[in-house]
């Protein structure tokens, strides 16, 4: 791309509400200072008790005084991948009782995955050392929640970045520019850098933005492919040792709640990282966003995309693929200028950002003790107990295939989606009681869940499509984009159109030239809505999507436009097309199952079961470590009425009955061949309805039968591993036609 630098140029809430003046990200490097944020004085000091930001030594300092301060409450340890420089990434794991291998549930505190943003670091750290001094200083409310839950704090993710950023102002040998340095120190894709190449002045903008290189959903929108790019996704998902750490920790432990630190512009974001239907978590993960934000006098809670797209971010993996609910903490105002201040200002700012400024007890300090909260109480992860004899272990386990975004080809075209193995591999011991409590993330990945409903979409079904005007001004700048430098593609949506989707897109010759685009619905009184928006940087092309505003409903019927801004253009030159999309048939909502295993001191394995369990549920597997199983269930089961023609589009339910809370599953025969099953209740209670879904062989099959005759087998599984299984019929008969 060409000179168009603007690293987040101008104040971010006149940025949000227009929306579109905004610029995802920079690409080089800008040298003035802002202004100086203005001291306090009235606040307390700082738990360290420091007045200047950390040095990568003064981290690893730190987290070794404070195992040694603590030992019975802090462990230090390393992640299994130094970075490309060969530093060791290390951590700080805090809990009452730290070496207890108990199930507590997890919160996981990251900072400095982008080397600028030294405050990342700092509240992280802040937050560790002052969760240690309470719990010496027997404070009840902190030894209350690190008795039920456990914070580990990784403050440095990107130690290459950090140290090059933090040791460039008034360094001898660096060039001052690389204060602003972002990336890790991938130099040259695939290759560990050469001694030296990474702190070289033409390297500032070279390497993987770490916050976009997680495997799930990576390579869509959002993220660059040039690896001078801000957001350079890296060769592949996972490609780095410092995002593959994080990726490594997470699936060894239940990560329940997770915070990202970065800086800046008072937010704390949510999933989707791209404009999309609420996650099948909204409620959880904005009740948790919501207590945070207004613990923090200034920050507000909002979805990811309302920022700008992202994909392959940190959430993009944790939460979808572990339904651990995550979250990036953007700390501090934006403070004009150039944009670059923000991302360190003066140390002086950071207090108030970690107390608050209203000396109400707020600040980012009670937002994550509200997320640690939140990690201890049980509403929003689920529990799985049992008993066996003490010292076994329990292991909790799940193997799937996550899958990347399609992946984004230089001219923004999607390309094929790739996949890769995962593991999810968490392990406790049972206590001397004799019976455990193991605290876990809910059986089935949100990227499952959320498949339920209409949130995929059919062909493209209409188009149109219109050229550029010519005669507009760039914009280039920040705030509001002057009238003149815009121009408007009406569309519309008829009242009785079932479109689930709009996409609108355009593109154009030269990437040296640059437009946005939004896409806003005409209201009746009051502004115009913002439904769609893509606006990129060193891009050829933008594509925006419009959704209903209900999950599984239509586009709202009305008056639509395409807006077009010129944000930096010679050329004058686009094409762009509306594409709209139908729904496609609903989808039965999925299950997904832990395994968990006995396993004697020996590594023998002393019990399995299968256990599904929501968020907020419990689920009891009784005596999981001998050989008895519990009483057998007894099932009853009777097949609901529903016509040949909606069974097999829709499923037809199995009404089960057991004698004790059970899971079921059910499978329907025909001539002994099966043709279709419905798979395990998630809630464990006596009476449920299961739905029999058929295959897509069957669905052939017995499309054109007049009525069909169904065997069905329901087998359940009760407390202890009980087991019982019902046979029953299900007659389907075709509408007349
Ligand atoms: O672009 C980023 O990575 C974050 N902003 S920053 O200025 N600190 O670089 C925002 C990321 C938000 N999105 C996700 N976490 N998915
Ligand atoms: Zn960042």
């Amino acid at each position: 791309t060409r000179d168009v630098v603007a690293w987040r140029s101008a104040d971010l809430v006149a940025l949000r509400r227009s929306h579109l003046a905004y610029r995802p990200l920079p690409t080089a490097a800008g040298r003035s200072r802002g202004r100086r944020a203005r001291p306090r004085t009235v606040l307390p000091g700082l738990p360290s008790g420091r007045t200047a930001y950390r040095h990568l030594a003064d981290y690893d300092a730190d987290m070794t005084a404070l195992a040694a301060r603590d030992p019975v409450d802090v462990r230090a340890f390393t992640l299994p991948h130094p970075s490309l420089e060969g530093r060791p990434i290390r951590a700080i794991e805090i809990a009452r009782h730290v070496q207890a291998n108990d199930g507590r549930p997890v919160f996981l505190l990251m900072g400095l995955h982008h080397a600028r943003e030294w405050p990342s670091g700092e509240i992280a750290m802040e937050f560790g050392i002052d969760m240690v001094n309470r719990l010496l200083a027997r404070d009840p409310r902190v030894t209350d929640l690190l008795s039920r839950a456990r914070l580990i704090v990784v403050p440095v993710v990107n130690p290459d970045g950090f140290a090059i950023s933090r040791e460039a102002p008034g360094s001898a040998s660096l060039d001052p520019g690389l204060e602003w340095k972002r990336k890790n120190c991938r130099v040259v894709d695939g290759a560990l850098p050469a001694p030296g190449a990474c702190e070289a002045a033409s390297a500032l903008t070279l390497g993987t933005d770490l916050n976009r290189n997680y495997g799930g959903l990576w390579g869509g929108a959002g993220a660059s492919l040039d690896p001078r790019g801000d957001t350079y996704r890296g060769a592949g998902p996972f490609s780095e040792p410092e995002a593959q750490n994080i990726h490594e920790l997470v699936s060894s432990r239940q990560v329940v709640t997770l915070v990202s630190n970065h800086t800046y512009g008072n937010d704390i974001l949510r999933p989707p990282g791209v404009r999309d239907v609420p996650t099948p978590d909204e409620p959880a993960l904005a009740g948790l966003g919501s207590e945070m934000a207004s613990a923090a006098p200034g920050y507000t809670s909002s979805y990811s995309y309302g920022l700008y797209d992202t994909t392959g971010g940190t959430e993009d993996w944790t939460y979808w693929s572990t339904g651990g609910l995550g979250y990036t903490i953007e700390i501090g105002p934006d403070l004009g200028g150039d944009g670059l201040i923000a991302f360190h200002p003066d140390f002086a700012s950071i207090p108030a950002q970690y107390f608050g400024t209203d000396g109400a007890g707020g600040g980012l300090r009670e937002s994550l003790l509200r997320a640690l909260a939140s990690t201890a109480g049980t509403a929003r992860h689920a529990v799985i107990t049992g008993a066996g004899q003490p010292g076994s272990t329990i292991e909790v386990t799940k193997h799937f295939r996550t899958a990347t975004s399609p992946v984004l080809d230089a001219d923004g075209l999607a390309g094929p989606v790739q996949t890769f193995p995962d593991t999810l591999d968490t392990r406790m011991t049972i206590p001397a009681s004799g019976t455990f409590a193991d605290h876990v993330n809910p059986s089935t990945r949100p990227l499952l869940a959320g498949r339920a409903g209409r949130s995929a979409h059919g062909p493209l079904t209409a188009s149109s499509s219109f050229v550029s005007a010519l005669d507009t001004t760039s914009f280039n700048g920040s705030g509001d984009p002057p009238p003149g430098s815009y121009h408007d593609f009406p569309f519309t949506v008829g009242p009785g159109d079932d479109d689930a989707l709009a996409t609108v897109r355009i593109q154009w010759p030269d990437s040296a030239n640059d437009f946005d685009l939004g896409v806003w619905r005409k209201e009746a009184s009051g502004p115009d809505t913002l439904v769609g928006s893509s606006a990129q940087g060193g891009t050829d092309w933008e594509s925006a999507r419009v959704l209903p505003d209900e999950p599984n409903g239509s586009l709202a019927a009305g008056d639509y436009y395409a807006r077009v801004y010129d944000y930096d253009s010679t050329d004058k030159q686009f094409t762009g097309s509306i594409g709209f999309s139908g729904p496609t048939a609903p989808v039965a909502p999925r299950t997904e199952a832990w395994t968990l295993r006995c396993l004697s001191p020996a590594g023998t394995v002393l019990g399995t079961r299968s256990v599904v369990v929501a968020r907020g549920g419990h689920a009891d597997v009784g005596a999981v470590c001998g050989p008895e199983a519990g009483p057998p269930v007894h099932v009853r089961a009777r097949a609901g009425r529903v016509s040949l023609d909606r069974a097999l589009q829709y499923g037809f339910p199995v009404k089960v009955r057991c004698s004790s809370s059970c899971t079921a599953a059910a499978t329907a025969s025909l001539d002994g061949e099966r043709v279709g099953r419905a798979p395990a209740t998630a809630d464990g209670r006596p009476v449920s309805v299961v739905r029999v879904l058929f295959t897509r062989k069957a669905r052939h099959r017995l499309a054109h039968r007049r009525s069909v005759t169904l065997g069905v087998r329901v087998r359940a599984v009760g407390p202890g591993d009980g087991r019982g299984t019902a046979t029953t019929t299900a007659v389907l008969v075709a509408r007349r036609r």
